[in-house]
């Protein structure tokens, strides 16, 4: 009998040893999620909004190498275009401690007082595509972007041979240019290519300037408003100088309620900028002239830094990206079918 109670004694301790282990086991399962979750380096990123197909494939490009899969936890945060909305979003990653904090800066300007409220948390910033202007520099560790004076110099390089080529370099060329979001560094600098150039030519003019934001509804209105007020039969203008596709769209859609003729059969000559791949389709058929690249795939370089700095490596302060242009008497179907965005 003796034998048998031990025999299942021994059984019960057994089956308590297997109970508490099960037991065990079901207890770490939510701790190691959590443990994955705090191995994740926490990116707050301010957007500037959804203005352009240029901003959508950038946000795109962010979000892909800010991935948890990559050990990445991204807040995303989309201002709406405004500047108020970014401050906002700043201060909130602040508050949540975030580890870095990348901003795409609307306008040049206002970003002193919550730079350095980032700078006081010990939160290192990256700016991507516009820059910032403070007084400090210090107030961010490095900027990811464009050189948007190359750009605009690349379009008037350009304008400069395909005049000589159409035998027009002494004719008068009057340029109708459509701004984007003023203050930004793409405006400012795209503006600035067109007008040192504009400036070494007698027989260059920019007959009006029209404040376009990056979109196409604003682009749109505010070029058949110019039509109406001087008159379609009045239209007198050679080339437009478009700063982003999506206005550059807008002003199609205007050119075509008048029936004005563009492109590269004819008519007004159409620049424009970012080299969308919905933009080199338009370039393909002839209807946009040039498309001048800004590359949006900004991702994979800020990743890079930031792994460089959780490494205590030194990073350099100005990173730009590659760029191109693409002109409708050259571009190809299977480059437009290889583009990335
Ligand atoms: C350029 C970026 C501009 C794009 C527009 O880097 O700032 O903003 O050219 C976008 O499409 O709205």
């Amino acid at each position: 009998m003796k034998r048998h109670k031990t025999y299942i004694g021994v059984r019960l301790i057994a089956a308590l040893m297997l109970l508490a282990l099960f037991l065990v086991a079901c207890n770490t399962e939510p701790k190691k999620v959590e443990e994955d979750k705090d191995d994740l380096i926490v990116v707050g990123f301010s957007q500037v909004g959804s203005e352009s197909s240029w901003r959508v494939a950038n946000s795109e490009s962010m979000k892909a190498a800010f991935s948890e899969s990559n050990g990445y936890e991204l807040i995303f945060e989309d201002a709406k275009q405004k500047q108020d909305e970014q401050y906002k979003a700043i201060r909130t990653f602040i508050q949540q401690k975030v580890d870095y904090i990348v901003l795409a800066p609307i306008t040049e300007t206002g970003w002193d007082d919550v730079l350095q409220e980032a700078k006081d948390a010990g939160i290192p910033v990256i700016i991507v595509d516009r820059q910032v202007a403070v007084a400090d520099d210090s107030l961010y560790t490095a900027w990811v972007g464009s050189n948007f004076l190359a750009e605009g110099e690349q379009a008037m390089d350009w304008l400069e041979k395909e005049l000589w080529a159409l035998r027009r370099n002494e004719e008068q060329i009057n340029i109708l240019h459509i701004q984007g979001t003023l203050g930004a560094t793409s405006q400012l600098m795209r503006t600035k290519g067109l007008e040192i150039e504009v400036a070494t030519h007698d027989n260059w003019s920019i007959v009006k300037t029209l404040e376009g934001e990056y979109t196409e509804a604003k682009a749109y209105e505010l070029t058949k408003e110019y039509i109406e007020e001087i008159g379609p039969e009045n239209f007198d203008v050679d080339v437009i100088y478009s700063e982003n596709d999506n206005m550059t769209f807008g002003v199609m859609r205007a050119l075509d309620e008048y029936e004005i003729a563009y492109g590269r059969d004819g008519g007004v000559i159409l620049i424009s900028f970012d080299a969308v791949h919905s933009a080199l389709e338009e370039c393909l058929e002839g209807k946009i002239n040039l498309c001048v690249e800004c590359n949006p795939l900004h991702g994979p370089r800020v990743a890079e830094l930031i792994e460089a700095l959780e490494l205590d490596k030194h990073i350099p302060k100005w990173s730009y990206v590659e760029e191109a242009y693409f002109a409708t008497d050259t571009l190809t179907p299977t480059i437009v079918n290889n583009r990335q965005y």
